[in-house]
């Protein structure tokens, strides 16, 4: 197969809804279902790439079916050129703008079409992006919502020890953002005092706080050994964010609301964060990823991932200043073959391509 051939030929879509094994439970809202959006690019050269979105509500699957359908009409019988095609469609959308629904359709193009070219030349996509697939050390980020202490410390020990796929996890991700400070130290002194002191407790407010708040919080989650803590403001903020990332000595984490690399150049040169954590669909798919990735290594910033373990995993492999894989579990019910967590470590499928397929009788299970 050449890879230089590739031509767009088709895209479908499937809508699932899949059980979480873990209600995640944010400041925000709780989520006990996963809606996703399955998209197949085919080729006329018969390869097919797949990507999968996580919708937040299943009404957006429909809308985001509604862009790939307008895309295509664009991108049909182009090569499979995922740069050409990010720009061609980032002119299409530029008055609408690349936002929200707009820019998942973009960024599932985006993620497939990567997959079909790693496929067409033969090698898994941490390879065609010049990187060997290697472990890289994942934390568990299932669960962990807003519940009363002793049964988010029960969560904890569940999560770390893991499952049949994903197991010997060293980290943990954790929500805060209760209604009273008092609380959030509750929670968090549960779980610390629960798991070994080697674990490391990521915290996530989902923006929960002012900023006068968050300073109040932040300066007493100083004293309570946690690894990070995550969008303790509007993320958009990137005024607060700073303020907070000078005055709290536990680094400040943001990044999965980027809205592709531009956002994160904003936010890095206000010094908004210690470190960053990029969306793989809001930074704009593979693509996007990329190009946050080289801003990363040049301001020395050090580069997580958010949801959509099984592609990330691939991309920290190539990123320079990989840091963690953030790991859920929600993509186990309807692949061949879910990521793997050995000792902790994610470890990227070695197989041509970004390593998701889909399990037939399982999409057919959970089919909207
Ligand atoms: C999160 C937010 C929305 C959906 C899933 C997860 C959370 C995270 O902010 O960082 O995991
Ligand atoms: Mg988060």
């Amino acid at each position: 197969m050449n890879a230089l051939q590739l031509t767009i030929r088709n895209i479908r879509a499937t809508a699932i809804t899949v059980p979480m094994t873990y209600v995640l439970g944010t400041s925000a809202q709780a989520v006990r279902e996963a809606p996703l959006l399955l998209v197949d690019v085919e080729t006329e050269e018969g390869i097919t790439g797949h990507a999968y979105q996580f919708c937040y509500t299943p009404k957006a699957a429909g809308a985001i079916q509604i862009f790939l359908d307008d895309a295509l009409s664009a991108i049909k019988g182009m090569r499979v050129d995922p740069a050409e095609i990010w720009s061609t469609l980032s002119k299409r959308y530029l008055l609408i703008g690349v936002q929200g629904v707009v820019r998942m359709a973009m960024a599932m193009i985006d993620v497939a079409c990567w997959d079909a070219a790693a496929k067409a030349a033969g090698v898994p996509l941490a390879m065609h992006l010049g990187a060997l697939p290697r472990p890289i050390p994942a934390y568990n980020s299932c669960g962990l919502g807003l519940m009363a202490p002793q049964a988010v410390a029960d969560e904890a020990e569940k999560l770390l020890a893991g499952d049949a796929v994903a197991s010997g996890f060293r980290a943990v991700k954790l929500r805060l953002g209760y209604a009273t400070l008092e609380e959030d130290l509750a929670a968090t002194r549960a779980v610390r005092n629960r798991v070994a002191d080697s674990v490391m407790i990521m915290t996530d407010f989902n923006q929960a706080l002012s900023a006068e708040e968050a300073l109040r919080r932040g300066r007493a989650l100083d004293d309570e050994g946690v690894y990070w803590i995550e969008e303790p403001v509007r993320h958009d903020d990137y005024v607060a964010n700073a303020a907070l990332a000078k005055e709290i000595a536990t680094p400040v984490q943001i990044g999965e609301n980027f809205s592709q690399v531009y956002d994160m150049e904003k936010a890095l040169l206000a010094g908004a964060c210690d470190f960053v954590m990029p969306d793989l669909e809001r930074i704009g798919g593979v693509t996007g990823w990329g190009r946050a990735a080289s801003l990363a290594q040049a301001a020395g910033i050090e580069m997580s991932s958010h949801l959509y373990p099984e592609v990330s995993a691939h991309l920290l492999a190539a990123t320079p200043t990989a840091q963690w894989l953030e790991y859920v579990d929600w993509a186990n019910a309807f692949l061949t073959e879910p990521l793997r967590i050995e000792d902790g470590y994610a470890v990227p499928s070695d197989r041509p391509g970004n390593g998701l397929e889909w399990d037939a009788a399982l999409v057919k299970r959970y089919r909207v």
